[in-house]
This record gives C-alpha cells, sequence and structure tokens, in this order.
C-alpha cells in the first residue's frame, strides 16, 4: 500500500501557514484588525487608531495585566503607555525589559503606569523583538486608579519564561523603539534596515518549506 503523502503535506503547509501570526494580543483587546504583514509597522501594527473610536478597557494604574500569544520562540519585551489620542506619540515605558523564551501566552499581571495617567484615555503598547524584526500592537484603554483583578485570559504557555535582560534599541526610546539612537541615521542605514526586513521575511519562508520538508520525510519514514 502507498502512504498517501499528499494530504499529510498539504494539512502541514496549512498548519504552517497558520503558524506564522508573530504575536497576537490577548489581554487587554488590541485595536484595529490584525494584520499579520503590517504587524512591523509603527506605532500599532498598520493601524492608526482614534481614541474615539476604539474599544476601550479600563486599566488600573497600581497593576493591571498584559497578555500576549507568542508564535516566535523567543523575543524581548517593551511594555509602554501613552495618552496621545493618535498612539503617536508621548510613550512611556511601563516595564523593565524582559526576555520572553518559548512560544506561546505569557501575561504579566502587574504592570504599573504613572499616576498622572489617571482618568484619562489612551493606549497600552507591546513591542515585540524577535528573529524577524520589530513588532508592535496597542490597546485601547481607560487609564483608572487603583489595581486590576488578574483576567481569565491572562495566562503563561507550558514552557514559557521569562527574565529582565538588556534590549538597547527597545530601550533607548519608547516613542521610537526599533531605531537605534546610537547610530547617526543615514540613508544607508534605512536601506539597511528594509534589506534586512525583506531577507528574514523570505529566510522564514525558506525555514517553513524546510519544516514542511523535514516532516515530510520523517511521515515518510513512518509509514514506510
Ligand atoms: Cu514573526
Amino acid at each position: 500500500m502507498m502512504p498517501s503523502i499528499a494530504p499529510c503535506a498539504s494539512a502541514m503547509l496549512l498548519l504552517a501557514s497558520g503558524i506564522h501570526a508573530h504575536f497576537t494580543v490577548q489581554h487587554p483587546p488590541a485595536v484595529g484588525p490584525f494584520i499579520d504583514d503590517d504587524e512591523p509597522k509603527e506605532p500599532c501594527g498598520g493601524y492608526h487608531p482614534d481614541i474615539n473610536n476604539v474599544t476601550i478597557t479600563d486599566f488600573h494604574v497600581d497593576g493591571d495585566a498584559i497578555g500576549t500569544k507568542l508564535t516566535h520562540s523567543q523575543s524581548t519585551w517593551l511594555y509602554r503607555a501613552t495618552v496621545d489620542p493618535s498612539a503617536a506619540n508621548g510613550w512611556v515605558m511601563v516595564y523593565p525589559i524582559f526576555d520572553q523564551s518559548g512560544s506561546g501566552g505569557y501575561c504579566q499581571p502587574h504592570v504599573t503606569v504613572p499616576h498622572d495617567f489617571i482618568g484619562k484615555k489612551g493606549y497600552i503598547g507591546m513591542v515585540s523583538h524577535a528573529k524577524d524584526g520589530f513588532l508592535y500592537q496597542c490597546a485601547g484603554v481607560n487609564f483608572v486608579a487603583g489595581t486590576g483583578n488578574m483576567p481569565e485570559d491572562c495566562q503563561n504557555a507550558t514552557g514559557v519564561s521569562a527574565t529582565y535582560t538588556d534590549d538597547a534599541t527597545l530601550s533607548s526610546d519608547p516613542n521610537d523603539p526599533g531605531t537605534p539612537s546610537a547610530t547617526p541615521t543615514s540613508d544607508s542605514q534605512h536601506e539597511h534596515n528594509a534589506g534586512v526586513s525583506t531577507r528574514s521575511q523570505s529566510l522564514q519562508a525558506l525555514g517553513g518549506l524546510l519544516t514542511v520538508g523535514t516532516m515530510m520525510a520523517l511521515g515518510a519514514m513512518l509509514v514506510i
């Protein structure tokens, strides 16, 4: 009997394409539609929010939760906040830079925000620095006094761990993470950055194909 590899392979392809979402936000709810390819765009992953036209969740300044789901096996993270109605400026860092090891859900239940944000609407921003560059999402929030309860959707996946770390490009300027401030900006550097993101995308596609190929080979070995 011939092993039927073709249906298996197409299932693997579907699986592989579904896996690549960079990262998604579990809590608080993110603004705008989630568009995978736009996630590298500042400030909110390709969506330019208007504070009067987004879903707003209460965020307690003395400690509230940020939950994300990472599809990469590693990322460093910047959490930031602003009361700029368009999320363009005024970002401040609201949690120390940390490194997530392992893919899947990670929830930090105790993020604190400056008290002068109380009573204002704004955004919580999540910036991921992973193997394919910098990725952005925002959540529309109403900054309120006190401490929040841990939401149900705030969970750590099995095998996920976090440690505080250094990531100079994330921490140097919360308004412009992903752009090294130490080196002078030049045209050649912009070209270089653009080149890197294109190259890493094709590398990622190649990686996906290799994985599918490997799994097909393994599958063939198992059924033979
Ligand atoms: Cu990615």
